[in-house]
């Protein structure tokens, strides 16, 4: 038992209390997008109502209010991550982008013709399509470590693949469709013993673990704010210092710069050389709300609870629904199930809980070549957060009877 208190939590949501459908929403996507607390739609509101205006460019109070309400987020986020410093903390509107600005800025620097660049089978297309682009433009090459059945990474063929040639290595901590924890641990000290630079998507991670950038050793790590209780078109990557100071911008415009002339441009110091423009403040300010919300929670509290509902799911699935076939076994895994049943397709079993109020996410979850490893077109996907309770999980099993009933 925790002592997180799911009931106490939602009272701050005020989303989840209303009817979808006619029955009292239960809310069962947030590996897709997490729901707000109070605090943060209030942050956003107030600060549109009585701090707006841009960030570190005016000498007038509200700019300065403003520029310092972004800087202290920026603070918490360092903290956040245990971060050296907070020029190692790169706003950006999300993972994708994050990701994105890695391509092309480590693409320019480090990544030559024959190159290889090695991720995993259970990537998100983010996580795979960005460096598809960079191998074609650069003629370096996409190698992909293969996963086991049960959704657990082959780690000795990761280290297998890693040689001379790898010059980065991107891959997730937390699979979005699996749930499996990756040993990213183990995965990065293989990569620094090779020399080869590490990037871990982090997308469905933060919302649950603690994370350490100085333990985990890693170069770059980057998340979505709207998965961890933020604002949507919000995220960061954070960046070893050194090498982000190495690397060129991403993005040519206002804010990234020291000086310009038609002849030469010179560069912003970190971090404002990969922040081209105006930002999204009020995003960054909600997000900053948001980690301190998480905070107050405490992610082992989080953690621990969320096992809690993994555990108690599992279970109830597994004796209460006799065709199901669980995707993702891993032994260390985020409270995410994803599955199906029979012969049914994702979507109509989706379409009949969402009539009842349970939204669940049902497709390919950006992560094509991972279907096409299991030979499904997708699965239902039930993604719980802290604010979820066992009470739901029994919903969603007799809504999954009834849907049953219905489709035989
Ligand atoms: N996965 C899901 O339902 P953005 O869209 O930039 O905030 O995050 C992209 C992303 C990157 N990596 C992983 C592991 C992810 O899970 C996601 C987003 C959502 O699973 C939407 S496809």
């Amino acid at each position: 038992m925790t002592n997180l208190d799911p009931y106490k939590t939602r009272a701050d949501f005020p989303i989840l209390h209303q009817d979808i459908n006619g029955k009292p929403l239960v809310y069962f996507d947030n590996g897709a997008s997490s729901q707000k607390p109070k605090v943060v739609i209030d942050a956003v509101s107030n600060y549109y109502s009585k701090s707006h205006a841009n960030v570190h460019r005016g000498v007038h109070t509200l700019s300065q209010e403003a520029t310092n309400m972004y800087e202290d987020a920026r603070r918490k986020l360092k903290t956040f991550v245990n971060a050296r410093f907070e020029e190692e903390i790169v706003f950006t509107s999300g993972t994708t982008q994050s990701i994105n600005l890695l391509a092309f800025s480590i693409g320019e620097k480090y990544i030559q013709k024959g190159d290889e660049i090695l991720i995993t089978e259970m990537e998100h297309h983010s996580n795979i399509v960005p460096w598809q682009m960079l191998c074609e433009r650069k003629g370096a090459t996409l190698k992909v470590a293969p996963i086991f059945d049960n959704g657990e990474l082959n780690v000795d063929a990761f280290k297998q693949l890693l040689s001379y040639k790898t010059k980065l290595a991107a891959f997730i901590h937390v699979s979005n469709t699996l749930g499996t924890v990756n040993p990213v641990k183990e995965l990065i000290n293989a990569c620094n013993a090779n020399g080869t630079k590490v990037f871990i998507d982090g997308a469905q991670s933060a919302p649950h673990l603690k994370i350490d950038v100085q333990d985990l050793n890693c170069d770059f790590y980057a998340f979505s704010g709207h998965k961890l209780c933020g604002p949507t078109g919000i995220g960061i990557i954070y960046g070893r210092k050194d090498l982000l100071e190495e690397m060129p911008p991403y993005q040519g415009g206002g804010e990234m710069i020291k000086t310009v002339t038609f002849e030469k441009t010179t560069y912003n110091e970190l971090p404002h050389k990969f922040e081209a423009g105006t930002p999204n403040i009020a995003g960054v300010i909600g997000l900053g709300v948001a980690i301190d919300y998480i905070n107050n929670l405490g992610l082992l509290n989080i953690e621990k609870y969320e096992n809690e509902l993994l555990q108690y799911a599992t279970k109830q699935l597994i004796e209460n629904i006799p065709e199901i076939k669980i995707y993702g076994n891993a032994k260390h895994k985020a409270s995410l199930i994803s599955f199906l049943i029979g012969n049914h397709h994702p979507y109509d079993v989706g379409a009949l809980l969402d009539q009842m109020g349970i939204a669940v996410r049902t497709g390919h979850h950006c992560t094509e070549p991972l279907m096409s490893r299991y030979g499904i077109p997708g699965t239902i996907r039930a993604s719980f957060s802290f604010y979820n309770t066992k009470e739901e999980i029994d919903k969603m099993i007799s809504g999954l009877q009834k849907a049953l009933n219905i489709l035989s």
